[in-house]
């Protein structure tokens, strides 16, 4: 399999994937042999009786910081096996976008850590760390879901993991476009009508508007009104 992507991830909840990617899309590709995820146990790196993975911070504060050395021996155990970058999951990182989910994809192979507590021991970045990746502004209690928010959106680009047809609805956001609103049957539920060009049959009709939904949702999103449109 030329383009297979192995995705390493180091956490203190690594059961925490096994249900998430058993199923979907990212669970199909898994079993089809064109991903592969193996998540570690940082725990499993630990020496001392407690198998502590996190200590309280030098210069003191509140909460505490995962310790250095289980990092580093994870890290460097399965680097062995995956060549890919290294990604610090952390609120401070450069933002996730659909760009650099592409740019991942490209790689053989992703190794993902995943901060809990107030934050990773820094020399972990600054020797292992080749990226710094958030998912948005807002504050989670770890990485682990920013982890499998990556990991599904970089699966989905990997060749042969979508279907050709759900490949070609991915088409719509390389365009930035958000895509137009869908219906299914029935053609009227409790009195909500299907716009009546979908019924039509004319297909350039139905491109025409889909097109003309895809751009007005895209511009309401950047939060540029559109012509006539009340704010
Ligand atoms: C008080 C300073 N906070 C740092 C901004 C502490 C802190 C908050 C949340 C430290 C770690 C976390 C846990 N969050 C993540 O590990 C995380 C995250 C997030 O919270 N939001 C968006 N993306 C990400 S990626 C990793």
């Amino acid at each position: 399999m030329s383009s297979a992507l192995r995705f390493d991830v180091i956490t203190v909840f690594p059961e925490v994937f096994e249900p998430v990617f058993a199923a979907g899309v990212v669970g199909r590709a898994i079993a089809r042999g064109l991903l592969e995820l193996h998540a570690h146990d940082l725990r499993a790196h630990t020496h001392d009786r407690h198998r502590q993975v996190d200590d309280v911070p030098y210069g003191g504060g509140p909460g505490m910081v995962l310790k250095p050395e289980p990092l580093f021996e994870a890290i460097e155990e399965v680097r062995a096996q995956n060549r890919g970058p290294v990604i610090l999951l952390e609120p401070w990182g450069e933002p996730f976008t659909q760009r650099l989910a592409r740019e991942l994809a490209a790689e053989a192979g992703l190794v993902l850590v995943c901060g809990r507590y107030e934050g990773i021991d820094d020399r972990v970045r600054e020797s292992l760390a080749d990226r710094e990746v958030s998912i948005g502004d807002y504050v989670l209690s770890g990485g682990e879901l920013p982890a499998m928010v990556l990991i599904d959106a970089v699966a989905r680009l990997v060749p042969g993991v979508l279907g050709a047809e759900e490949s070609l609805a991915g088409d719509s956001f390389a365009a930035d476009l958000l895509g137009h609103p869908q219906y299914t049957r029935p053609a009227e539920f409790r009195g909500l009508r299907v716009p009546e060009v979908l019924l039509s049959g004319n297909h350039r009709e139905i491109e025409a508007w889909r097109q003309a939904q895809a751009r007005r949702r895209t511009l309401a999103r950047a939060g540029t009104p559109q012509q006539g449109e009340k704010r």
